[in-house]
């Protein structure tokens, strides 16, 4: 039962079919199903099968916009499912997609995960460019940036939030952690991040971890 709701999900998604989409993430969530679970193991393996037949020429644009429609419905379902701590931890984050890149399916389940986990979240969108990040995260307060890519050609965005922080001496006053899909742990010791998360489970435990270390 629960295998079939998942493998409906990914062809749903596959399909670029949004009420089908809709329909199966309020009938997972109604069946009791894991808010996570269903995006795992139904919704982010359909899109990223989309991915793969996006990148071998088996699929073209309005495909691709399409399946993206249906796993942002259903993604927008599922985040809303997701239980909210009532007390907010210490722990003020700011987050968003970087200049250049509109991916931001990814961002806004790690946004949704965060909240869920008390954190106090600044979303600040997709196609953020470094000085934005660095002031709204004044203005915020904020203990840690965070900041996403799925795009190889705007992986250099984040190298460039370091520089800007480490030019405006705030370097040693913000954590930052990157994630998104081509960002790897050695990426972000190569630009000086301080962590990489892997999915939005993982972003939680990072960002617990780099709390910790401020003083
Ligand atoms: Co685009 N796209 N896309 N796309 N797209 C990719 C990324 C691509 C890999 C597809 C492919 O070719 N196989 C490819 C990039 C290739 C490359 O860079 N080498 C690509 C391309 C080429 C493009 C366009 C250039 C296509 C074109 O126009 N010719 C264009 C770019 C537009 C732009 O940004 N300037 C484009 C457009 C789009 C859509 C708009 C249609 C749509 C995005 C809609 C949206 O986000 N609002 C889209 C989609 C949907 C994808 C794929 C298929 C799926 C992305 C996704 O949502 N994954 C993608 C293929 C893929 O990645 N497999 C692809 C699901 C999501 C849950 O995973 O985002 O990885 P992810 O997030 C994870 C983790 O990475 C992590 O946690 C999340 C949850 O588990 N994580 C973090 C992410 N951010 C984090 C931050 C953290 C911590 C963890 O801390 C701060």
């Amino acid at each position: 039962m629960t295998q079939n709701i998942f493998e409906q999900a990914i062809k749903a998604v596959i399909d670029g079919d949004v009420d089908t989409a809709a329909e199966l993430a309020r009938r997972g969530l109604g069946e009791g199903l894991d808010p996570l679970e269903l995006m795992t193991n139904g919704f982010i393996p359909g899109i990223n099968r989309v991915g793969d037949l996006f990148g071998s020429g088996k699929l073209f644009i309005p495909g691709l916009v399409k399946s993206a429609d249906a796993m942002q419905k259903a993604t927008a379902i599922i985040n809303a499912a997701i239980p909210q701590e009532q007390e907010t931890v210490n722990g003020k984050i700011v987050i968003g997609t970087v200049e250049g890149d509109m991916h931001d399916i990814g961002k806004t389940i790690v946004v949704s995960l965060l909240r869920a986990n008390g954190f106090e979240v600044l979303d600040l969108g997709r196609d953020v460019a470094p000085h934005r990040f660095i002031e709204e995260a004044e203005k915020f307060k904020a203990d840690i940036i965070g900041s996403s890519t799925l795009l190889t050609t705007t992986m250099v965005v984040q190298k460039e939030l370091e520089e800007a922080l480490k030019k405006a001496g705030l370097k040693e006053k913000y954590k930052t952690i990157v994630g998104g899909a081509p960002v790897t742990q050695r990426w972000a010791n190569r630009i000086g991040a301080d962590a990489f998360a892997q999915d939005a489970g993982d972003g939680v435990k990072k960002v617990r971890h780099l709390l910790a270390k401020l003083p």
